[in-house]
């Protein structure tokens, strides 16, 4: 119920969220694909307490003794350290962005690399992200947001696949998101959030963060997070022991990484093709159809575009035109011998990447956002799964990519030029896939050898605009030393 000619007392979590497990920094985060590209979007972080969130004594204590560590100039030093760091993943994304060979995980560019040095003391920033494949070690290098299923896009079916989510999470989910204030079967809108002891207005729009989904009804932070208490993407010991240490876990011998393992919030890239510019319109009018011919497209293509649409269709998606006939309109007294009943687009294998890469079926004018595709080429089977594809698929394509050229991974057209499906299970996922990610997560530590102060940030970058943008950055020193930091193993360069 909506509080009317009173003061409203309700907090607005506006850009401030909850924090991990143990509670304590809320950071806020300017998002605004469309405010447009060279927005320098600045993220701030506030440092403020969030009583209602309280922590375990383990966290307190670890706290204690990073806040140490952090402290003074030299714990500025390492800040400044991991800074570097960012910023140096952001020069090299502006160069190798397409190829993941690159920035998924690279030792060579993100471990212990150098920034400064007095003799007696050498400052390095390390970058990783957790390891889907290995949850003993992290990847030096990024994770790709556009390898996870957007929450503030995806339908109910896909975020039911999401580990861990019910119908009554989706359904809560969901309304919190959408901007109307009828609830769901098993869902709640501001009627239930006004009841709670102490009464917040929900956003009835897209949410930032993931972590502001803990503010949803039925959320915390074990689904958020996962059994990684400690956000290094590492299966730490005490993330493996059941309930004999903090956090709960189950055992398993893997790192659940909760819904932030596998959803976003920020995944989007514009409708442009590989030379950024806008995608042909084939739902479009004459003026979008003539651009047709600018594509270098088959003109078998071109004119079956246009056939089918003066017959009064509309396309689904490109992709729909792979393998694709329509049947020809009888002329008056049936066909004569030899004349065509139906016409092909001429769409296979070879026509397939430039299809998927030129075209769209949606107004184009190469500054819209589009979200939440899923790509292919970081998505893990789960988030695969998620998107709709079966188990069997969605592992064959995970072990395929890494065998697959970069130049072919351009788009999603890979996973039917490859082998990996036909005509019709393609086309039947291919509308919420891409080939390409422009958001990334990052963490990355600076730090000191040899005595060993550090600090870590935890970011993420966008790449789809003309000027990389930072999202979002917080910093999680308090988590404590992800890893052990050993510079003398690699004798790191700058
Ligand atoms: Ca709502
Ligand atoms: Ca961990
Ligand atoms: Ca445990
Ligand atoms: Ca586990």
């Amino acid at each position: 119920m909506k509080t009317r000619g009173k003061k409203d007392t309700r907090i607005r979590y506006e850009g401030k969220m909850p924090s991990p497990l143990a509670g304590g920094m809320p950071a806020t985060h300017s998002r605004s694909p469309r405010a447009g590209r060279g927005t320098v979007l600045v993220a701030i972080i506030i440092i403020m307490a969030m009583t209602a969130m309280v922590a375990s004594s383990l966290m307190f204590r670890m706290y204690a003794e990073v806040k140490a560590a952090a402290a003074g100039s030299r714990g500025q030093q390492a800040y400044d350290a991991a800074m570097s760091g960012l910023n140096r993943v952001i020069a090299i994304m502006k160069v190798s962005g397409g190829n993941p060979e690159v920035w998924q995980d690279n030792p060579q560019l993100f471990l212990n690399q150098l920034v400064a040095t007095d003799g007696a003391e050498s400052w390095y920033f390390t970058v990783y992200s957790p390891n889907p494949g290995d949850s003993r070690t992290p990847c030096f290098g990024l994770a790709d947001e556009s390898g996870k299923i957007n929450i503030n896009v995806a339908d109910a079916q896909t975020l039911l696949r999401l580990p861990d989510m019910t119908t009554e999470l989706v359904d809560c989910l969901m309304d919190y998101i959408d901007a109307d204030d009828v609830a769901r079967a098993e869902g709640a809108e501001q009627a239930y959030y006004d009841q709670l002891p102490v009464p917040y207005l929900i956003k009835n729009g897209p949410l930032m963060t993931i972590e502001e989904a803990i503010l949803i009804k039925g959320f915390n932070a074990q689904i958020v997070y996962g059994e990684d208490a400690n956000l290094n993407g590492i299966l730490d010991p005490n993330e493996d022991d059941g309930d004999d240490g903090f956090p709960p876990d189950n055992r398993d011998g893997k790192l659940n990484l909760g819904l932030k393992g596998c959803a976003t919030t920020i995944s989007y890239d514009y409708n442009t093709d590989g030379e950024g510019k806008a995608r042909v319109n084939i739902n479009g009018n004459q003026s979008d159809l003539g651009k047709l011919s600018e594509t270098g497209l088959p003109e078998q293509t071109v004119t079956f575009i246009k056939a089918y649409r003066t017959s009064g269709k509309m396309f689904k998606h490109p992709s729909e035109l792979l393998e694709m006939t329509m049947q020809l309109p009888a002329p008056p007294g049936g066909p004569g011998p030899g004349q065509p009943t139906s016409l092909s687009s001429g769409v296979g294998a070879e026509e397939l990447p430039a299809v998927l890469d030129k075209l769209t079926v949606l107004p184009s004018d190469g500054a819209t956002p589009q979200v939440g595709l899923v790509n292919v080429n970081s998505a893990s089977a789960d988030v695969l799964m998620a998107a709709g594809l079966d188990g069997d698929v969605a592992q064959r394509i995970v072990d395929a990519r890494t065998g697959v050229p970069a130049e072919l991974k351009t788009t999603a057209a890979w996973l039917y030029t490859e082998g990996l499906m036909d005509a019709d299970a393609f086309k039947a996922i291919a509308p919420k896939l891409t080939g390409l990610g422009y958001q990334f997560s990052l963490r990355c530590v600076g730090f000191s050898s040899p005595s060993g102060q550090f600090r870590i940030i935890d970011a993420v970058i966008d790449m789809a605009g003309q000027t990389p943008k930072i999202l979002y950055l917080r910093d999680i020193t308090r988590m404590g030393l992800p890893f052990s930091l050993d510079v003398s193993a690699t004798k790191a360069g700058g």
